[in-house]
Protein backbone atom coordinates (compact mmCIF):
# COMPACT_ATOMS: atom_id res chain seq x y z
CA UNK A 1 0.00 0.00 0.00
CA UNK A 2 2.81 2.39 0.06
CA UNK A 3 2.61 5.37 -2.47
CA UNK A 4 -1.00 4.57 -2.98
CA UNK A 5 -2.48 8.41 -2.64
CA UNK A 6 -5.81 8.30 -0.50
CA UNK A 7 -8.56 7.02 -3.02
CA UNK A 8 -12.12 9.03 -3.54
CA UNK A 9 -14.09 5.76 -4.23
CA UNK A 10 -18.20 6.06 -5.17
CA UNK A 11 -21.00 3.40 -5.53
CA UNK A 12 -23.60 3.61 -8.36
CA UNK A 13 -26.59 1.45 -9.73
CA UNK A 14 -30.10 1.63 -9.50
CA UNK A 15 -32.17 0.93 -6.52
CA UNK A 16 -31.10 -2.39 -4.92
CA UNK A 17 -28.51 -2.86 -6.84
CA UNK A 18 -26.96 -3.48 -3.28
CA UNK A 19 -24.35 -0.89 -2.80
CA UNK A 20 -24.98 -0.27 0.98
CA UNK A 21 -24.85 -3.59 1.37
CA UNK A 22 -21.88 -3.84 -0.47
CA UNK A 23 -19.99 -0.52 1.08
CA UNK A 24 -20.12 -2.48 4.18
CA UNK A 25 -17.98 -5.28 2.78
CA UNK A 26 -15.59 -2.49 1.08
CA UNK A 27 -15.45 -0.87 4.54
CA UNK A 28 -14.42 -3.99 6.56
CA UNK A 29 -11.55 -4.29 2.98
CA UNK A 30 -10.13 -1.27 4.18
CA UNK A 31 -10.07 -1.99 7.86
CA UNK A 32 -8.51 -4.96 7.88
CA UNK A 33 -5.58 -3.26 5.32
CA UNK A 34 -5.47 -0.57 8.02
CA UNK A 35 -6.51 2.48 5.90
CA UNK A 36 -7.74 5.51 6.92
CA UNK A 37 -10.84 6.12 5.70
CA UNK A 38 -14.89 8.06 6.25
CA UNK A 39 -17.91 6.30 4.75
CA UNK A 40 -20.09 9.44 3.02
CA UNK A 41 -23.13 9.90 0.59
CA UNK A 42 -25.00 11.99 -1.56
CA UNK A 43 -27.13 13.90 -1.82
CA UNK A 44 -26.00 14.21 1.39
CA UNK A 45 -23.33 13.66 3.59
CA UNK A 46 -23.17 16.94 5.72
CA UNK A 47 -25.73 18.48 8.21
CA UNK A 48 -26.28 21.14 5.61
CA UNK A 49 -26.68 19.16 2.45
CA UNK A 50 -28.38 16.33 4.33
CA UNK A 51 -31.07 19.13 4.92
CA UNK A 52 -31.12 19.11 1.12
CA UNK A 53 -31.19 15.58 0.72
CA UNK A 54 -34.51 15.79 3.16
CA UNK A 55 -35.85 18.08 0.43
CA UNK A 56 -34.88 16.22 -2.75
CA UNK A 57 -36.30 12.89 -1.69
CA UNK A 58 -39.09 13.84 0.66
CA UNK A 59 -42.88 13.67 -0.43
CA UNK A 60 -44.86 17.72 -0.26
CA UNK A 61 -47.77 18.93 -2.14
CA UNK A 62 -45.37 20.41 -4.32
CA UNK A 63 -42.76 18.25 -6.44
CA UNK A 64 -39.77 19.86 -7.33
CA UNK A 65 -39.50 21.33 -11.26
CA UNK A 66 -36.36 18.77 -13.24
CA UNK A 67 -33.93 21.91 -13.14
CA UNK A 68 -34.69 22.63 -9.51
CA UNK A 69 -33.94 18.82 -8.35
CA UNK A 70 -30.36 19.16 -10.80
CA UNK A 71 -29.39 22.29 -8.55
CA UNK A 72 -30.17 21.09 -5.15
CA UNK A 73 -28.37 18.01 -6.47
CA UNK A 74 -25.43 20.08 -6.80
CA UNK A 75 -25.91 22.48 -4.17
CA UNK A 76 -25.99 19.34 -1.61
CA UNK A 77 -22.52 18.29 -3.52
CA UNK A 78 -20.85 22.00 -3.44
CA UNK A 79 -21.20 21.34 0.18
CA UNK A 80 -20.65 17.97 0.76
CA UNK A 81 -17.40 18.51 -1.56
CA UNK A 82 -15.62 21.20 -0.14
CA UNK A 83 -16.27 20.67 3.48
CA UNK A 84 -16.24 16.76 4.41
CA UNK A 85 -14.40 15.08 1.18
CA UNK A 86 -11.74 17.53 -0.48
CA UNK A 87 -10.80 18.22 3.32
CA UNK A 88 -10.57 14.55 4.00
CA UNK A 89 -8.42 13.66 1.10
CA UNK A 90 -6.12 16.50 1.66
CA UNK A 91 -5.18 14.54 5.30
CA UNK A 92 -5.19 11.77 3.22
CA UNK A 93 -8.04 10.08 4.46
CA UNK A 94 -9.94 7.43 1.56
CA UNK A 95 -13.32 8.63 0.79
CA UNK A 96 -15.68 6.31 0.07
CA UNK A 97 -19.33 7.41 -1.09
CA UNK A 98 -22.42 6.00 -1.78
CA UNK A 99 -23.40 7.57 -4.93
CA UNK A 100 -22.24 11.00 -6.77
CA UNK A 101 -22.25 12.87 -9.94
CA UNK A 102 -22.59 9.52 -12.16
CA UNK A 103 -25.82 9.69 -9.94
CA UNK A 104 -26.71 12.96 -11.55
CA UNK A 105 -25.81 11.52 -15.10
CA UNK A 106 -28.22 8.48 -14.84
CA UNK A 107 -31.35 9.90 -12.78
CA UNK A 108 -31.71 13.53 -14.10
CA UNK A 109 -29.99 13.53 -17.29
CA UNK A 110 -31.05 9.90 -17.74
CA UNK A 111 -34.13 9.76 -16.32
CA UNK A 112 -35.44 13.28 -16.22
CA UNK A 113 -34.16 14.18 -19.86
CA UNK A 114 -31.61 16.79 -18.60
CA UNK A 115 -29.28 17.64 -21.28
CA UNK A 116 -25.60 16.14 -20.50
CA UNK A 117 -23.91 19.54 -21.49
CA UNK A 118 -25.85 21.01 -18.57
CA UNK A 119 -24.94 18.84 -16.27
CA UNK A 120 -21.18 19.31 -17.11
CA UNK A 121 -21.30 22.88 -17.22
CA UNK A 122 -22.32 22.26 -13.60
CA UNK A 123 -20.39 19.71 -12.71
CA UNK A 124 -17.10 21.50 -13.80
CA UNK A 125 -18.09 24.90 -11.56
CA UNK A 126 -19.17 22.41 -8.47
CA UNK A 127 -15.88 20.01 -8.78
CA UNK A 128 -13.40 22.11 -11.35
CA UNK A 129 -11.08 18.36 -12.16
CA UNK A 130 -12.00 16.45 -9.23
CA UNK A 131 -13.89 13.33 -10.07
CA UNK A 132 -14.02 9.81 -8.13
CA UNK A 133 -10.51 7.79 -8.39
CA UNK A 134 -12.46 4.92 -8.77
CA UNK A 135 -16.43 4.11 -9.47
CA UNK A 136 -17.88 0.54 -8.54
CA UNK A 137 -21.44 0.29 -10.54
CA UNK A 138 -23.56 -2.84 -9.21
CA UNK A 139 -25.19 -3.52 -12.19
CA UNK A 140 -28.68 -5.36 -12.05
CA UNK A 141 -31.94 -5.23 -13.70
CA UNK A 142 -34.49 -3.24 -13.03
CA UNK A 143 -37.24 -5.52 -11.84
CA UNK A 144 -34.89 -7.14 -9.79
CA UNK A 145 -33.33 -3.88 -8.34
CA UNK A 146 -36.79 -2.85 -7.74
CA UNK A 147 -38.04 -5.87 -6.49
CA UNK A 148 -35.27 -5.55 -3.70
CA UNK A 149 -35.80 -2.54 -2.77
CA UNK A 150 -39.30 -2.81 -2.49
CA UNK A 151 -38.81 -5.77 -0.22
CA UNK A 152 -37.37 -3.53 1.96
CA UNK A 153 -40.22 -1.14 1.81
CA UNK A 154 -40.40 2.81 2.53
CA UNK A 155 -39.77 4.51 -1.15
CA UNK A 156 -39.14 7.87 -1.49
CA UNK A 157 -39.94 10.13 -4.02
CA UNK A 158 -37.41 9.46 -6.62
CA UNK A 159 -37.67 5.41 -5.87
CA UNK A 160 -41.17 5.66 -6.79
CA UNK A 161 -40.74 6.60 -10.35
CA UNK A 162 -42.19 4.45 -12.91
CA UNK A 163 -39.90 0.96 -14.84
CA UNK A 164 -39.21 3.14 -17.85
CA UNK A 165 -37.55 6.19 -15.44
CA UNK A 166 -35.03 3.66 -13.85
CA UNK A 167 -34.43 2.13 -17.81
CA UNK A 168 -33.15 5.13 -18.83
CA UNK A 169 -31.10 5.16 -15.58
CA UNK A 170 -29.38 2.19 -15.89
CA UNK A 171 -28.54 2.65 -19.81
CA UNK A 172 -26.85 5.72 -18.73
CA UNK A 173 -24.43 4.19 -15.84
CA UNK A 174 -23.87 1.64 -18.48
CA UNK A 175 -23.05 4.29 -20.86
CA UNK A 176 -20.75 5.58 -18.59
CA UNK A 177 -19.06 2.62 -18.04
CA UNK A 178 -18.71 2.05 -21.30
CA UNK A 179 -16.56 5.60 -21.70
CA UNK A 180 -14.67 5.61 -18.78
CA UNK A 181 -13.78 1.98 -18.01
CA UNK A 182 -10.61 3.38 -16.47
CA UNK A 183 -12.14 4.83 -13.32
CA UNK A 184 -15.53 2.42 -13.65
CA UNK A 185 -15.62 -1.58 -12.30
CA UNK A 186 -18.89 -3.13 -13.65
CA UNK A 187 -20.01 -5.68 -11.15
CA UNK A 188 -22.88 -8.59 -12.12
CA UNK A 189 -24.95 -7.25 -9.46
CA UNK A 190 -27.27 -10.24 -9.93
CA UNK A 191 -25.37 -12.73 -8.12
CA UNK A 192 -25.92 -13.27 -4.65
CA UNK A 193 -24.04 -11.31 -1.75
CA UNK A 194 -21.47 -13.56 -0.84
CA UNK A 195 -20.37 -13.92 -4.58
CA UNK A 196 -20.43 -9.84 -5.21
CA UNK A 197 -18.53 -9.38 -1.93
CA UNK A 198 -15.71 -11.78 -3.37
CA UNK A 199 -15.90 -10.93 -6.77
CA UNK A 200 -15.56 -6.98 -5.70
CA UNK A 201 -12.74 -8.10 -3.43
CA UNK A 202 -10.66 -9.28 -5.50
CA UNK A 203 -10.94 -6.98 -8.16
CA UNK A 204 -9.87 -4.09 -5.67
CA UNK A 205 -7.30 -6.29 -4.16
CA UNK A 206 -5.42 -6.56 -7.52
CA UNK A 207 -6.40 -2.97 -8.43
CA UNK A 208 -4.62 -1.32 -5.55
CA UNK A 209 -2.16 -4.62 -4.40
CA UNK A 210 -3.55 -5.07 -0.94
CA UNK A 211 -2.15 -8.53 1.06
CA UNK A 212 -5.36 -8.99 3.20
CA UNK A 213 -8.94 -9.65 2.61
CA UNK A 214 -11.32 -10.13 5.53
CA UNK A 215 -12.82 -13.14 7.11
N1 LIG B 1 -30.03 10.73 -6.67
C1 LIG B 1 -30.24 11.48 -7.81
O1 LIG B 1 -31.33 11.44 -8.39
N2 LIG B 1 -29.23 12.25 -8.29
C2 LIG B 1 -28.02 12.34 -7.69
O2 LIG B 1 -27.14 13.08 -8.16
C3 LIG B 1 -27.82 11.56 -6.50
C4 LIG B 1 -28.84 10.77 -6.03
C5 LIG B 1 -26.50 11.62 -5.79
C6 LIG B 1 -31.00 8.40 -2.91
O3 LIG B 1 -30.15 7.33 -3.11
C7 LIG B 1 -31.72 8.81 -4.16
O4 LIG B 1 -31.12 9.98 -4.73
C8 LIG B 1 -31.67 7.77 -5.23
C9 LIG B 1 -31.01 8.44 -6.42
C10 LIG B 1 -31.12 9.89 -6.14
N3 LIG B 1 -33.00 7.53 -5.53
N4 LIG B 1 -33.65 6.81 -5.93
N5 LIG B 1 -34.50 6.28 -6.26
P1 LIG B 1 -29.71 6.28 -2.01
O5 LIG B 1 -28.44 5.71 -2.49
O6 LIG B 1 -29.70 6.88 -0.68
O7 LIG B 1 -30.89 5.22 -2.00
P2 LIG B 1 -31.11 4.03 -2.93
O8 LIG B 1 -30.43 4.01 -4.21
O9 LIG B 1 -32.57 4.05 -3.00
O10 LIG B 1 -30.45 2.83 -2.14
P3 LIG B 1 -31.05 1.44 -1.97
O11 LIG B 1 -32.39 1.23 -2.54
O12 LIG B 1 -30.89 1.17 -0.53
O13 LIG B 1 -30.16 0.55 -2.86
P4 LIG B 1 -28.81 -0.16 -2.56
O14 LIG B 1 -28.02 0.57 -1.53
O15 LIG B 1 -28.19 -0.35 -3.84
O16 LIG B 1 -29.26 -1.59 -1.99
P5 LIG B 1 -29.06 -2.26 -0.53
O17 LIG B 1 -29.67 -1.36 0.53
O18 LIG B 1 -27.68 -2.70 -0.35
O19 LIG B 1 -29.94 -3.53 -0.75
C11 LIG B 1 -31.35 -3.44 -0.91
C12 LIG B 1 -32.00 -4.80 -0.46
O20 LIG B 1 -31.54 -5.85 -1.32
C13 LIG B 1 -31.59 -5.22 0.96
O21 LIG B 1 -32.67 -5.86 1.54
C14 LIG B 1 -30.43 -6.19 0.72
O22 LIG B 1 -30.31 -7.16 1.73
C15 LIG B 1 -30.84 -6.84 -0.60
N6 LIG B 1 -29.67 -7.21 -1.41
C16 LIG B 1 -28.54 -6.51 -1.60
N7 LIG B 1 -27.70 -7.14 -2.42
C17 LIG B 1 -28.31 -8.29 -2.79
C18 LIG B 1 -27.93 -9.38 -3.64
N8 LIG B 1 -26.75 -9.41 -4.28
N9 LIG B 1 -28.81 -10.38 -3.79
C19 LIG B 1 -30.02 -10.36 -3.14
N10 LIG B 1 -30.44 -9.37 -2.32
C20 LIG B 1 -29.58 -8.34 -2.14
Amino acid sequence: MRNQKAQFITLEGVEGAGKSTQKDALCELLDVNGIRYIETREPGGTPYAENIRALLLGSSDEAPQAKTELLLMFAARAQHLETKILPALKRDIWVVCDRFTDATYAYQGGGRGIPRGWIQTLEKLVQGERVPDLTLFFDVPVEIGLDRADRRGNLDRIESEDIEFFERVRRTYQEIATRDPGRVITLDATVNIERLTQEMISRLMGRWGLKCRPG
